[in-house]
């Protein structure tokens, strides 16, 4: 038997080595990460472990997919509950000033700390919403709608052995491999050719409404490494000629604790792709959806500490406008010093995060979900362009509710997640007392 936790292991791995043959620039992001991560190690070896150990960290990826309607979330929610992966927040990426992103995400991820120390895969996936009239009138809904109908991006097959893993907790031997073989190829790059005046329109919109409904299958965006030295990793990689995205997302490098998230991204690469010209003729041409992205992860925010963190990037946001990277980087560094405790103490003195008990010594609890700001972030940079909408027009209503009755599952708040990990830890230390 091959349980859930081994199928989301094997899962990662056999998606890591789908996309890295799609991807090869994802292969020498993987390489430079683990030569961070050792080095980082070997240079810090009282330190480097304390959010993570090495071997989850080495191995620790998480994806990104996009998905048109709520019955592909609802499917894809399926093969993920085979994984041991269960739908964590909502984050509503629409309105954002900069950028036009006509979806709403959740993350599936393992969610006890038994499966995350097993293996943390974790997937932020994405799904648009048709019915925004900022985005989408109603003729272009209805032809929207229409073409997502048509297609299947998780068949039956799949899906049907998804529920058995589910219901049993697991996949005999030939059933686990053909499962892992068909959700691996439900993320495979098509070479279907795309209408390109369909892809077009869409575009003209949102470059993520292309990706997503301009096409008849879906694919993993990116996969992502973690890396104990984010900046080193900026580093090494522009050294080798790769063109990073100008900014670091989320919280600046400093002297004191990490918290949250940090990631930065590698530009949208040009990928081959076929075209269905209007003439009915198909043609090479390319497209540049997919990029690569690195992450680096602190510890948990409470409310309060997240609260502190909210109010901080809008602060920056407002001191910097119009800055360059640089100097931009140089306030949110003034800010941080200015607002943020220098060490754990504190932190756990000012509520502000999540610690746990191991063996009695009190360790921060790690920050397994996503950033909306960053994200919306990390979209943006790697559009061509803004897009379109009409901001006047009302937008149509979505909530974690929404979401939960799409699926048909619970959505988890984050927040509950860390503060039941706290709880329990300080439970069993009493017990023991
Ligand atoms: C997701 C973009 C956001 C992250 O890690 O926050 C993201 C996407 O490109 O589909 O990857
Ligand atoms: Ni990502």
């Amino acid at each position: 038997m091959h349980d859930t936790h081994a199928l989301r292991a094997a899962f990662a791995r056999s998606l890591s080595a789908m996309y890295g043959t799609e991807v090869p620039a994802y292969n020498t992001l993987v390489d430079v990460s683990t030569a961070v991560n050792a080095d980082h190690l070997a240079a810090h070896p009282d330190t480097a472990e304390r959010l993570g150990r090495i071997d989850r960290v080495t191995a620790e990826r998480h994806g990104a997919i996009r998905v048109g309607t709520a019955r592909e979330l609802a499917r894809v929610a399926q093969v993920f509950a085979a994984l041991g992966m269960e739908p964590v927040g909502f984050y509503d990426l629409r309105g954002d000033a900069a950028t036009s992103l006509p979806i709403v995400s959740t993350a599936f991820r393992p969610t006890t700390k038994e499966a995350l120390a097993i293996n943390p895969f974790r997937v932020f996936c994405s799904v648009l919403v048709t019915d925004d009239r900022r985005y989408f009138d109603e003729a272009l809904q209805a032809e929207l709608d229409a073409f997502l109908a048509d297609r299947e991006l998780f068949g039956d097959d799949v899906v049907a052995l998804a529920e058995k893993a589910e219901r049993d907790g697991g996949l005999e031997d030939a059933e686990a491999e053909e499962f892992l073989r068909l959700a691996t190829a439900c993320f495979e790059l098509s070479d279907e050719p795309v209408d390109r005046a369909w892809y077009e329109r869409l575009s003209t919109i949102s470059g993520v409404a292309a990706d997503i409904g301009g096409v008849r299958a879906t694919h993993i965006n990116h996969l992502t490494p973690r890396v104990l030295d984010i900046d080193d990793l900026y580093r090494r990689m522009t050294e080798l000629g790769i063109a990073m995205i100008d900014e670091i997302q989320g919280p600046p490098a400093w002297e004191g604790p990490d918290v949250l998230l940090r990631q930065t991204s590698f530009k949208a690469l040009a990928e081959r792709r076929r075209f269905r010209e209007a003439d009915g003729s198909v043609v090479d041409g390319t497209l540049s959806v997919r990029f690569g992205e690195v992450e680096q992860r602190g510890i948990a925010l409470t409310p309060k500490g997240r609260d502190l963190y909210d109010r901080l990037i809008v602060e920056i946001d407002e001191r910097s406008a119009g800055m360059s990277a640089d100097e931009r980087n140089q306030v949110k560094l003034d800010v941080w010093r200015a607002n943020w405790p220098v060490d754990e103490d504190g932190l756990a003195e000012a509520g502000l995060a999540f610690f746990e008990w191991v063996d009695g010594v009190r360790t921060p609890i790690v920050y397994e979900d996503f950033l909306p700001r960053s994200a919306a972030g990390i979209f943006a940079s790697n559009l061509a362009h803004a897009g379109s909408r009409d901001v006047t027009l009302e937008g149509s209503h979505r909530d974690e509710a929404w979401l939960a009755e799409a699926m048909g599952r619970t959505v988890h708040d984050p927040m509950e997640l860390y503060a039941a990990q706290q709880q329990a830890s300080r439970d069993a230390m009493e017990e023991t007392r």
